[in-house]
């Protein structure tokens, strides 16, 4: 477990407004800052927008507003969106925020006078939608292999920044540190690319051609070029709160397999030369596709998350995503899926668990908690099933496989379902002298739900919580994960009515 966690999603353009694709990403961050909280590690999580370059000006051109304008809405919205979805970060980024700004321009400043910077002549094949440079091998027919468009050729004295010379030291520093870059393959597709020849990065665009940037400060005849800009907002966010010492180096940057290269290899470059520790840990998620198709506007088939979140509620969508896509590989999106996820496993799973322990608990003991008895070698077995789904838990997501770890936990619900069945407490409840039992054996179903429910709480906020209230139990002692198997209940504490928590589609 890191000593401080400073978590990052992408900043993400401005230019589309929050899909699943921005969600899932957001959702990992907030799981795992939630899962770092509640393992009482202090956490910092950002998130926030790309707002300059080429792109973004497009955009609002064709929106017919200024880029100001545009950048304002299209950020309040992204930040409304993830509010609304209880994405607890603690810090939103914006690259228009005059503090990113000043940050940007102290770090070209110096990398200028200490030559990393220098001026020369830009030639190359260009893509406004990637906001780069290709070369003609990473091309497909002669198209930008993402958005299948004719990359522009573009020739301008531009200035530059010495990337080649931090190159040996970054594949160094990769090949030293198998964790640095997760999971393997991106960190071998880096590699790969390290050992090639990459020379030095084109780091500015003229003015003529882009104002939408943030200016150079030894040139007002440029501005910045956007990724340059954008990757230094994992520094200038804890910067502009006064924060950096104490959360740098970042434990873990989250982005997608698309921006890998900028991550991988243009970051811990500009880190090297600005003299700031690299950061501990990129990683790299797959992507989503949505009925098998690439996500995009003119198919139709974007994935709204409020939609679904409307649909379906938080959680599921939460759980859907965490679940259905192992960390780094793709996985495609139908609302088809997500249904049967929600009725297996919430449903049938969690939820009926839920219902039957707080109902059973009221129709024989007026929801009042019984003594447990010694426990018998069942009882003991369904402790030990949350116990080891706990470390089970924390090993699978520390290695970011969210779906093992959910998986390792939903074992332990469906040893509980089994423990139910299997001890029939509803057809013992019939003989009157087998009421301890029963109260045993809802006491220990009850146990079930506090664990179930700790466990999932950075997954599913919202049913924690819900669990957390029909049960009874303050705040502060649902935070506590260490308390004893047996401890958490007083005798006759009282229960709430049974609950539904996720009723079935
Ligand atoms: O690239 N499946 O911003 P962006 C999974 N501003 N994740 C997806 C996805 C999909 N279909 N589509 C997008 C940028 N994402 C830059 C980043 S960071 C210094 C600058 C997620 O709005 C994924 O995390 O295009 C991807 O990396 C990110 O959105 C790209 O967001």
């Amino acid at each position: 477990m890191p000593r401080h966690a400073y978590i990052t999603t992408p900043i993400y353009y401005v230019n589309a407004e929050p899909h699943l694709g921005s969600t899932y990403t957001t959702v990992v961050a907030d799981a795992l800052a939630r899962f770092y909280r509640q393992r009482g590690i202090s956490t910092t999580f950002q998130t926030g927008t790309d707002e300059h370059g080429e792109k973004i000006a497009e955009s609002a051109r064709e929106a017919g507003v200024s880029p100001r304008e545009f950048v304002d809405e299209v950020a309040a919205k992204f930040r409304s969106t993830w509010d609304s979805c209880g994405i607890q970060y603690d810090h939103f980024v914006r690259t228009s925020d005059p503090r990113h700004v000043e940050f940007v321009r102290g770090v070209l400043a110096r990398l200028h006078a200490q030559d990393d910077i220098y001026f020369g002549s830009y030639e190359g094949l260009y893509c406004v939608g990637c906001e780069r440079l290709y070369t003609e091998k990473e091309l497909k027919d002669g198209l930008c292999p993402d958005h299948l468009t004719k990359p522009s050729e573009v020739s301008e004295p531009n200035y530059f920044f010495r990337m080649a010379k931090y190159q040996d030291a970054v594949r160094g520093h990769i090949e030293k540190n198998p964790g640095f870059i997760h999971p393997e393959g991106y960190r071998n597709e880096t590699l790969a690319m390290l050992r090639e020849d990459l020379g030095d990065l084109c780091i500015s665009r003229p003015k003529e051609r882009l104002s939408w940037g943030i200016e150079l400060p030894f040139d007002a005849g440029y501005v910045t070029y956007v990724w340059f800009d954008a990757l230094l907002n994992y520094a200038s966010g804890p910067a502009a709160q006064g924060r950096f010492e104490e959360v740098w180096p970042a434990t873990l940057h989250l982005i997608g397999k698309d921006i890998l290269k900028p991550h991988a290899v243009f970051w811990p470059t500009m880190l090297l030369a600005a003299g700031y520790p690299l950061y501990e840990r990129l990683g790299v998620g797959g992507f989503w596709s949505s009925g098998g198709h690439k996500m995009s506007k003119s198919l139709g088939n974007v994935v709204k998350p409020l939609e679904l979140r409307d649909r379906y509620g938080m959680d599921a969508l939460r759980y859907f995503l965490l679940r259905d896509m192992a960390f780094g590989q793709d996985a495609d999106f139908t609302e088809e899926a997500l249904i049967v996820r929600l009725n297996a496993d919430l449903a049938n799973g969690l939820g009926n668990l839920v219902s039957r322990t707080l109902a059973m608990s009221a129709k024989y003991f007026g929801s009042r908690v019984q003594a447990r008895l010694p426990a018998t070698d069942e009882d003991a077995a369904l402790a030990t099933a949350f116990a080891e789904a706990r470390v089970e838990l924390d090993r699978q997501i520390e290695n970011l496989a969210f779906h093992r770890g959910l998986e390792a936990v939903w074992r332990a619900i469906d040893a509980a379902n089994k423990y139910v069945a299997d001890q029939a407490p509803f057809k013992l409840a019939r003989d009157e002298t087998q009421r301890p039992r029963v109260g045993a054996i809802l006491h220990n179903c009850i146990e079930s739900l506090r664990v179930a429910a700790q466990l999932v709480a950075p997954f599913l906020p919202d049913s924690a919580d819900r669990i957390r209230e029909a049960l009874g139990l303050p705040a502060d002692r649902f935070a506590n994960l260490d308390l004893p198997w047996g401890e958490a209940f007083a005798d006759e504490h009282l229960l709430g009515p049974s609950i539904n928590l996720f009723p079935r589609v």
